[in-house]
């Protein structure tokens, strides 16, 4: 059976990386209808060596479709996913309009591929940061429980979008000229002040809460305890843009529950689950970078130590592609269990 799918942001980072996901996956599509806002409706993209003519997205574009994958940001998943389940579609939504909703499943397959079966209409795809860090730690929790999770970000400007991408090649460029790099975009766009990323390290990524975390920080916080259905896990994060364009990496120092295990017990944990590759080997400088994950759809784990006081506490560096693990393949697995599941 093929199944009607939709995209919605298309012309995006993410969108971009959708379509061509689901064309590495084979994914089984009768029809794919690609949507976005009027400004880029009319130009086409190019899926299994057809042109597509893009359409805006409106309400009624939604009739007959199957899955529809949503990361056109979350104020137009607000306004369409409802739009789209109430025309019989599922809603795979990439923004953060609905992960905290009760009722709306959080789901990264490896970890609690389950929850799909509560859903009722909307999944929601969690932020790129979390979903890294959780697959990682997953396998952790399972054979030896977790109590405590302290992560630092480093992220990739792609998360930010192509503007932002733009924005820091642009930067660059005006730096090595000697000339002043402009910055409109980044930390965030509707901030009051903007700074360059290029040669530089923001610790902002969105805007701040009234505790005084960063909504990224606050979004890594809450959503790793909805995936793994742990309320009372202790969970902090900062949160720090880089000029690198695409993977982001993480620094996390955890606490386990079991005593007595070793670096080499982690290791074996990691190279046997799912969606996790093992570089760590520190005498041949085998670990992960960005620069190797990018293009990649695993979460690549390395850098494992134990702490040298604490003798449950563990640190390791996690880096995986943002616009892929930490997106559109997510939402695409996401769309793979369902058709396992027979949910769709
Ligand atoms: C970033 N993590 O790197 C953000 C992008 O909630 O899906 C993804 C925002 C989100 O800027």
């Amino acid at each position: 059976k093929g199944y009607h799918v939709a995209i919605v942001g298309a012309t995006g980072a993410v969108g971009t990386q959708m379509l061509s996901i689901l064309e590495q996956r084979q994914f089984p599509i009768e029809k794919l209808t690609l949507l976005s806002s009027a400004r880029s409706a009319g130009q086409t993209l190019r899926y299994n060596d057809q042109d597509i003519t893009i359409q805006e997205a409106t309400p009624d574009k939604f009739q007959g479709v199957d899955i529809a994958l949503f990361s056109a940001g979350g104020s137009i998943s607000k306004k369409l996913a409802p739009a789209a389940v109430e025309h019989g579609a599922i809603v795979i939504d990439n923004t953060s309009a609905f992960r905290m909703d009760e009722g709306i499943p959080l789901v990264v397959p490896e970890v609690n591929e389950k929850d799909l079966h509560d859903h009722n209409g909307i999944i929601a795809n969690p932020n790129c940061s979390t979903i890294q860090m959780v697959v990682a730690l997953e396998p952790i929790r399972q054979a030896l429980g977790l109590k405590k999770v302290v992560v630092s970000t480093y992220q990739a400007v792609s998360g930010a979008g192509k503007n932002a991408i733009d924005e820091m090649k642009e930067q660059s460029q005006s730096i090595l000229n000697n000339e002043e790099p402009k910055a409109q975009i980044l930390p965030v766009k509707s901030a009051e002040r903007h700074f360059p990323i290029a040669f530089n390290a923001v610790p902002q990524i969105d805007v701040f809460d009234e505790n005084g975390y960063t909504f990224e920080e606050m979004k890594m916080i809450n959503e790793t305890k909805k995936i793994m259905h742990m309320p009372e896990l202790k969970v902090a994060a900062t949160c720090v843009r880089l000029p690198v364009e695409t993977g982001h990496s993480e620094s996390v120092y955890i606490e386990v529950e079991k005593e007595g295990k070793t670096v080499s017990d982690i290791h074996n944990l990691l190279e046997k689950a799912p969606g996790i590759v093992l570089q760590d080997s520190p005498q041949d400088q085998l670990y992960p970078m960005p620069s190797t994950a990018a293009g990649k759809l695993e979460v690549f784990v390395g850098r494992v130590r134990q702490d040298l006081d604490e003798k449950n506490g563990y640190h390791m560096w996690i880096v995986s592609d943002n616009l892929l693990k930490g997106a559109a393949w997510n939402s695409v697995q996401i769309a793979e269990s369902l058709i396992k599941l027979e949910l769709v």
